[in-house]
């Protein structure tokens, strides 16, 4: 029986970004998957906040913020290298940091924009593992469900503007282009992690912690940037991140 618990909303990026890490330090844990809005019940009843992902350590102890369970995984693993090594440490948080706060919301607020109008998609991607009474709340609920999302994944600012998701993209190749081959210099860190792992809500790579919708299911209008953004330079930079570094989620 695994010792930790990780609380997620499955299709989350900043789950994505835990569960990566756990993979990769070889955590044993197990997720407990739940939909938008039950999630908040879940979170908070085991000592967490308002978001997922949540970590429950083996002693009842809660880890609420997707940063602090990588911080975590350094603590208890050095294999197969720290996420946030000396003497860069501060300037991988510092990147982590802005990723957080400027391509995560940006592009998960683009890419509900385009989900949710499509039930189908949302209900047969959305799911993965959540408790049937959720499933069932999720058919029952649909229409209320769509603005609540909405209305939370703008709350801290965010645009559906796909034009901020470019921003980032084209930050993040100068910055490769100035410092690469990774985001600080020549080895894997947490800022590398991030980006890949916040990426995925633009991208939809096929190697992530459950299975996102394919191309030939996506809105076409949808398509066009997932495909444009695969071929930016740092769309392939979080491909190549992903294929070298992100362990398949079930080996
Ligand atoms: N800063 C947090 C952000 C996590 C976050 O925004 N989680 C989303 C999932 S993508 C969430 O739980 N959203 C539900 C909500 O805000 O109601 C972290 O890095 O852990």
């Amino acid at each position: 029986m695994p010792d930790a618990r990780l609380i997620t909303i499955p299709i989350s990026h900043y789950c994505e970004k835990a569960r990566w890490a756990l993979d990769r330090a070889r955590v044993d844990y197990r997720e407990e998957r739940h939909l938008q809005l039950f999630h908040h019940w879940y979170a908070k009843r085991v000592g967490g906040g308002f978001t997922t992902p949540v970590l429950v350590l083996p002693d009842g102890r809660a880890i609420g913020q997707s940063s602090e369970i990588l911080r975590w995984t350094d603590a208890v693993s050095t294999s197969p290298g720290p996420l946030y090594p000396e003497p860069i440490a501060s300037r991988v948080a510092a990147t982590e940091r802005w990723l957080d706060l400027t391509l995560g919301p940006d592009g998960r607020a683009w890419m509900y924009e385009q989900v949710l109008p499509h039930k189908e998609i949302a209900g047969a991607y959305g799911l993965d593992g959540v408790p049937p009474l959720e499933r069932r709340a999720f058919d029952l609920m649909f229409k209320a469900l769509g603005p609540y999302i909405r209305a939370r994944v703008s709350a801290s600012g965010a645009s559906t503007d796909i034009s901020r998701v470019y921003g980032v993209f084209d930050e993040v190749a100068a910055r490769l282009d100035a410092d690469g081959p990774y985001l600080c210099g020549d080895q894997f860190t947490a800022a590398d992690l991030t980006f890949a792992a916040l990426s995925a809500a633009v991208l939809l790579p096929r190697r992530y912690g459950v299975t996102l919708p394919p191309d030939d299911v996506l809105p076409p209008e949808m398509l066009v940037h997932v495909r444009r953004l695969r071929e930016h330079p740092a769309g392939r930079f979080a491909q190549r991140v992903i294929g070298e570094h992100r362990p398949p989620p079930d080996g």
